[in-house]
């Protein structure tokens, strides 16, 4: 496999920085669980941990690798060992509710956010703004993705609603059902960007990427559309198109 890091987004803006790190190797994390970084690098996937001295040296969260970090790595036989994270052109977060104030990373370096919500159930306008201001205050371009079109008799009067807050943003409308429903979304799909997904539980994500994708990589909740009950899934995942 020959991956090009420029077409996964390693553009001037951190190459500037991988200079400075001669012996090192480059890689973007795709995704991690307990500790565990899988990277993307111009050989191939590999699993990676941060070193001993990176570990010591953090003093929170947001020194740590997330989705969509471009890191600086040592190969071995085992896990590769992280040494550095190159700095991020931008970071979402999520911030955790009640006391402690503690910073969840959801992912960096992304280039435009798709916040999905459906034009039935889950359409809230208010819960839209709160997205929108996570969402700029990431560094990354918001876009707004009205899903499941073909449940919804009065698409106009949302779409109207939704202008009103979204001055400045694109407002793609989505359905699974119609052929080439998804065809707008691919207009952002430029070479060496890197797009983000977010919006509640059921409101089509999964279906729309697997779509992108051309292949179902993503569980999604098949045939029971309630718009309700249990999450599918919580996942953090980067994917090469
Ligand atoms: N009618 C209709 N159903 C849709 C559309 N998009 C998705 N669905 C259905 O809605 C349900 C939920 O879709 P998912 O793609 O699993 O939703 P998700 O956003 O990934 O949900 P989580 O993984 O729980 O966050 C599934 O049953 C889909 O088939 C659409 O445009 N129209
Ligand atoms: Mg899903």
């Amino acid at each position: 496999m020959n991956i090009e890091m420029k077409d996964l987004g390693l553009n001037e803006f951190f190459l500037k920085e991988v200079k400075h790190f001669e012996g090192l190797h480059v890689g973007r994390v795709s995704s991690l669980s307990k500790g565990i970084y899988k990277l993307i690098t111009d050989q191939g996937e590999l699993k990676a941990e941060v070193s001993g001295k990176f570990r010591f040296k953090a003093t929170g969260a947001r020194n740590y690798p997330t989705v969509g970090d471009f890191v600086m790595i040592k190969r071995a036989d085992g896990n590769s060992i992280i040494h550095h994270v190159l700095s991020r052109k931008s970071l979402l977060v999520r911030k955790e509710a009640g006391m402690t104030q503690e910073t969840q990373l959801i992912a960096a370096n992304i280039d435009k956010i798709f916040i999905c919500m459906s034009l039935n159930n889950d359409f809230n306008i208010r819960r839209m703004e709160r997205y929108l201001s996570i969402a700029w205050d990431s560094g990354a371009v918001p876009v707004i993705v009205l899903t499941k079109a073909d449940l919804c008799e009065n698409v106009e009067a949302m779409l109207e609603e939704v202008s009103k807050i979204s001055i400045g943003v694109d407002v793609i409308v989505t359905s699974s059902v119609d052929n080439g429903g998804y065809e707008p979304i691919k207009n952002y799909l430029l070479g060496g960007q890197t797009v983000a997904f977010i919006g509640s539980s059921g409101v089509g994500k999964s279906t729309l990427i697997n779509s992108l994708l051309g292949q179902e990589l993503i569980e999604t909740r098949g045939l029971r559309n309630d718009d309700k009950g249990k999450h599918t899934k919580t996942r953090r995942e980067l994917f090469t198109i």
